[in-house]
């Protein structure tokens, strides 16, 4: 048997932020065995959010290497699902109105402010995964901050004020920021989760909130609740906790909503494209 037939492809790792970021090359992410796709979910446990660049990838493909990290849901925004798949979110498609403005909400997609996806859920998502299909030529990048870094940093006061406390979340928050969900989806009551929330695979302690989604902290008067919202706004985000994603065509990004906070740039031409697939991914929901 020549060299050649006996190669297999073993993943590899290179760190990419100080503290949170990983790409993994000499995969095909189509043709993974088991022991190689443990490598790279270890490495996606240990350092949040995991890249995978050069990859050609149907749609099914995309969906099928998703599916290893959990149940795949989709998202509740109706509008901008792929027209043959629900489970895939289309974002940077229909960019422009049919008067030829940009659409706001479309452009601007997950750029308002640092956030996590799917606190608005009974079982919020696990992990999300985007899949460039096209880039811009500047800008367009998409920043990741580590919230076991934001938990460790908090003053031992907050840290005992939060200490068993939930918070309640909604898509649109404090400020209805609901524009990309149909009317008929929109009016729904807060979920709580713990705004401390150790993490279910690794059991560290992650700082769960989300600016744009949180409408109160239980068992707070109004104003305090506000108050702390405020205050953890700042502080969600520290030194040395962020890496920031400059898009190639074909890259596979994924990252863990459960220790991590994101936000898209959103500074690129509007008049470029920057689309990608989008999965949602839960863990197991019937557990
Ligand atoms: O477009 C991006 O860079 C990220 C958008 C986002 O927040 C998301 O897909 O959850
Ligand atoms: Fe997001």
């Amino acid at each position: 048997m020549s060299r050649r037939a006996n190669y297999r492809l073993m993943a590899i790792v290179r760190k990419l932020g100080a503290n949170i970021g990983a790409e993994i090359t000499d995969v095909n992410v189509k043709n993974l065995d088991g022991k190689t796709f443990e490598k790279i979910y270890q490495a996606w446990l240990n350092y949040g959010v995991t890249v995978v660049r050069a990859q050609d990838l149907t749609t099914e493909d995309f969906i099928a290497y998703g599916r290893r990290f959990g149940e795949i849901v989709p998202h509740p925004s109706k509008s901008t699902r792929h027209f043959k798949h629900p489970e895939i979110t289309c974002l940077g498609i229909n960019k422009f109105k049919l008067d030829g403005t940009l659409n706001e909400d479309i452009y601007k997609r997950g750029a308002i402010e640092f956030h996590t996806d799917g606190a608005y859920d009974e079982v919020p998502f696990k992990a999300t995964k985007l899949y460039a299909l096209a880039v811009p030529n500047v800008g367009g990048e998409t920043h990741f901050s580590c919230m076991y870094m934001a938990y460790d940093a908090l003053p031992k006061k907050l840290k005992t004020l939060l200490q068993d406390r939930r918070g309640g979340f909604t898509y649109g928050g404090r400020k209805g920021q609901n524009a990309l969900l149909n009317p008929e989806d929109r009016d729904h009551a807060p979920v709580f989760h713990p705004l401390i929330r150790p993490h279910s695979e690794t059991g560290r302690k992650a700082l769960y909130f989300d600016p744009g989604k949180i409408v109160q902290i239980e068992g707070l008067e109004a104003a305090e609740s506000d108050d702390i919202i405020d205050e953890l706004t700042e502080r969600m985000i520290v030194s040395g906790a962020e890496y920031t994603h400059t898009w190639q065509v074909g890259d596979i990004v994924i990252w863990d909503n459960r220790c991590l906070v994101h936000k898209a740039a959103g500074n690129y031409p509007p008049q470029e494209d920057r689309i990608h697939w989008r999965l949602s991914i839960k863990e197991s929901v019937s557990d």
